[in-house]
């Protein structure tokens, strides 16, 4: 029971502006056979100033907060719902370190260590966790019903 719910595990990606010049090849990386992800649903933006933020309000005390939203707002990014067993663990492992120069010495296989360049301009974003992605998806998917598509909090934290 435990893998079938892990299985309808959802999470909250997002290719950065820096990397959608590369997007064919991230994307290649995020549909890897192992990684078992898949693409439940996508949406290219920009964000507004407004939507980044919202969607990152977890850091907006930070001393990076702002820069963080002018890179965020600085092109179009694209937006994805992933799904698949252990959705979100799977693909922050596949990210990689926040840093992407500590990226490329401690996970050199990883997005942000191929894709990214500092601990800023990252290529790539993954909710953090189960509530996080919950959060992110119906923030940047408010046209459906994401609640439909997702587990309950907590079945797979
Ligand atoms: P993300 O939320 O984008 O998936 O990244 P994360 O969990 O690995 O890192 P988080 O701590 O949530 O930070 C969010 C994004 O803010 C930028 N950042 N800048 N200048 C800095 O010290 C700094 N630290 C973080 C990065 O773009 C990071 O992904
Ligand atoms: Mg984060």
């Amino acid at each position: 029971l435990q893998a079938v719910e892990a299985g309808r595990q959802s999470t909250f990606a997002m290719i950065k502006p820096d990397a959608m010049s590369q997007l064919g090849s991230v994307l290649s990386e995020l549909t890897e056979q192992r990684l078992k992800l898949r693409i439940a649903g996508l949406r290219l933006l920009q964000l507004t100033t407004a939507q980044a933020r919202h969607l990152y309000n977890e850091h907006q005390e930070r001393p990076f907060f702002k820069s963080l939203v002018a890179y965020i707002t600085s092109g179009p990014v694209l937006a994805l719902h992933l799904t698949g067993p252990g959705a979100v663990g799977r693909w922050r492992e596949a990210l990689g370190p926040t840093d992407s120069a500590v990226a490329r010495t401690s996970a050199p296989n990883s997005i942000r260590a191929k894709f990214g360049t500092d601990k800023q301009i990252n290529a790539a974003h993954g909710s953090d966790s189960v509530a996080a992605a919950h959060r992110e998806l119906s923030l940047m998917f408010p046209e459906w019903d994401v609640s439909d598509r997702l587990p309950s909090l907590g079945s797979d934290a």
